[in-house]
């Protein structure tokens, strides 16, 4: 049986600490609060190996985890793009988003997560131009899905089509929850078609 050691690998805020792995990386990133550390628990099957918060700015550093079986790494990031902190540690924190995701070696896929309960917000773009510019393939994962009504889902993908889409050719996005388990196959799918396992 794995255990919370055999599952967690470090956390680190600097590109000199990231673990040396020759496992590929799956790297989640999104605005504090949107649900990226719940995300990476129920890949995992883990109820809070990555601590969450219903307060925004939980995590607080670059947290390096493994499934069960060992075949990739997940990677925990910070939230972006957190107004709270003030401004001088927001940007601390993007800048440290921004410098660090070129040194992470074996990066295989970048999920990028987006409330579904709320406009797309102007960093979400921002961030989506920045992460496609470093070439790995991307998927948008809008979250909290259980909380939009289903009679709006279809509204909800033709806006995300429309506005992630003016940046790429083709949007790849998946629906889900965390709270219902939807999307998290496909998600479980797409990442092991770019981890090529
Ligand atoms: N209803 C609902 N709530 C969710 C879902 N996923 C996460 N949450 C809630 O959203 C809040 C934030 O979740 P986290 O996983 O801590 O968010 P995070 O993106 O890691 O936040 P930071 O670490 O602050 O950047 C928590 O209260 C979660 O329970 C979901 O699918 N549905
Ligand atoms: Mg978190």
């Amino acid at each position: 049986m794995a255990n919370k050691d055999q599952q967690f690998v470090t956390s680190a805020v600097k590109a000199v600490d990231f673990p040396k792995s020759n496992l590929a990386r799956i790297a989640f990133f999104g605005r504090s609060n949107v649900g990226k550390s719940s995300l990476i628990n129920t890949l995992l099957n883990r109820k809070n190996l990555a601590r969450t918060s219903s307060t925004p700015g939980k995590t607080q550093t670059i947290n390096f985890y493994l499934p069960v079986d060992q075949s990739y790494q997940l990677v925990d990031y910070p939230g972006y793009g957190y107004a709270k902190v003030g401004k001088s540690r927001r940007q601390e924190i993007d800048q440290m988003i921004r410098t660090t995701v070129q040194d992470l070696e074996n990066l295989r896929g970048i999920v990028q997560l987006v409330d579904g309960r709320i406009p797309t917000q102007q960093v979400d773009l921002d961030f989506e131009k920045f992460l496609n510019r470093v070439g790995v393939p991307h998927m948008i994962a809008v979250t909290k899905t259980d909380k939009v009504k289903k009679s709006d889902l279809s509204k909800l993908e033709r806006r995300i089509e429309t506005d992630f889409g003016q940046n790429v050719e083709l949007v790849e996005y998946l629906l889900t929850s965390t709270v219902t388990k939807t999307g998290i196959d496909n998600l479980n799918a797409w990442i092991k078609e770019v981890i090529g396992f």
